[in-house]
């Protein structure tokens, strides 16, 4: 038999064969024996090189016009059978049930975070952020915490290597927002200021049920002519009502930072033993989320404003703690764990 008649034959079994096929699998084979790699068609077109040159031309081009009739058969086919199992020339089930569409969704400190900065902005303050590797400058001496002073120890630091002259380094990994009290009285000069900053800090310290390295916080800061600490107390509370409900216990203590002249610390009844005392809280039925205070006159003078004629107060919330207390959730460790089934549930 000639190639010619071959590759006739081919084309008829195969449009014959077609005819008959009624499911998708059988289309399936029918398309690998006669298109596949290792179909008769496919073995004509390879033995080309093999034929006298005059012969060639004529079977490559039979050879192309039979793939394409059975090309363009087989799509037929597929049609005419969604379209039978269907109703739709589309092949679309428009009964079949929807896919599930997976969205993602925001972690639930992120959701913190903006929960805090919507409270907030309704209170009249801005969002502003900064730099997460700080200078010793801001993070440390421009706070009213030179070199040597014990408060430093409070806060161990993850220092980065570059080293100056003198071979000392001043890079850090910020500690807390609060440089960025300092870095935007400088730039703006001129109060009134009413900003908080959101932000990760990073503390060289070991973890436990409530104290992570990496944590976040919230800095606030307002500076106007009159500012007094009842108005520093009652901008918290506020925010405590808003964020916890209005029955929630808060406490407010002495604290000392130095930067800020009197200091508090804030606390809140410990949301997973409801102040009977558990491991989150250490046992006390507190949990402390902010520290506070109205800004010190040495910061104001630092960045050129006259604390005699302007004062200020500043917090900085830690914000892990609070999702901690609304939900009872007992192990800081929980949110950056990865595990889904816990994300998930916020
Ligand atoms: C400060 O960082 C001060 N900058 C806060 C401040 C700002 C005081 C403005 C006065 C004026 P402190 O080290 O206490 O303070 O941290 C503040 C909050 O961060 C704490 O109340 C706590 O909620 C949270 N926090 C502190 N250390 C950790 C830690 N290792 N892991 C998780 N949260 C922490």
């Amino acid at each position: 038999m000639t190639e010619m008649s071959v590759l006739e034959n081919l084309k008829q079994k195969a449009l014959g064969e077609l005819e008959t096929i009624e499911s998708a699998e059988a289309l399936e084979a029918w398309r690998v024996t006669y298109l596949g790699k290792k179909s008769e068609l496919v073995a004509v077109l390879r033995s080309l090189g093999s034929l006298p040159v005059e012969e060639r031309k004529d079977v490559g081009g039979q050879a192309n016009a039979v793939r394409e009739e059975l090309e363009a058969a087989l799509e037929a086919r597929e049609e005419s059978m969604a379209e039978k199992f269907t109703g739709d020339p589309l092949g679309i089930d428009i009964t079949l049930p929807g896919r599930p569409w997976l969205a993602g969704r925001l972690h639930p400190v992120t959701r913190i975070i903006n929960e805090i900065t919507d409270i907030f902005s309704s209170l009249g303050f801005s969002t502003v952020e900064g730099p997460e590797i700080e200078l010793d400058r801001y993070n440390f001496d421009a706070l009213n915490i030179p070199k040597e002073h014990p408060a430093r120890d409070t806060m161990q630091t993850f220092w980065m290597d570059d080293v100056d002259e003198k071979g000392e380094r001043h890079k850090l990994l910020r500690t807390h927002t609060s440089p960025m009290q300092v870095r935007f009285m400088e730039k703006y000069k001129e109060p009134p200021f009413r900003i908080i900053v959101p932000g990760r800090v990073y503390r060289y310290e070991a973890t436990d049920a409530s104290h992570l390295p990496m944590f976040h916080q919230v800095e606030g800061l307002l500076v106007d002519k009159d500012v007094t600490f009842a108005d520093l107390k009652g901008t918290l509370y506020e925010f405590a009502r808003r964020f916890f409900g209005p029955t929630r216990k808060v406490r407010f203590r002495c604290d000392f930072f130095p930067f800020v002249e009197p200091g508090v610390e804030m606390a809140i009844e410990c949301g997973s033993c409801s102040g009977a005392g558990c491991r989150v809280c250490g046992d006390t039925g507190w949990l402390e989320i902010l520290g506070a205070g109205m800004v010190h006159p040495n910061v104001l003078k630092g960045v050129g404003i006259d604390p005699e004629i302007y004062t200020g107060f500043a917090f900085g919330i830690g914000v892990e703690r609070l999702p901690m207390l609304r939900y009872g959730v007992d192990d800081i460790r929980l949110f950056y764990s990865n595990d889904l089934r816990f994300l998930r549930q916020f």
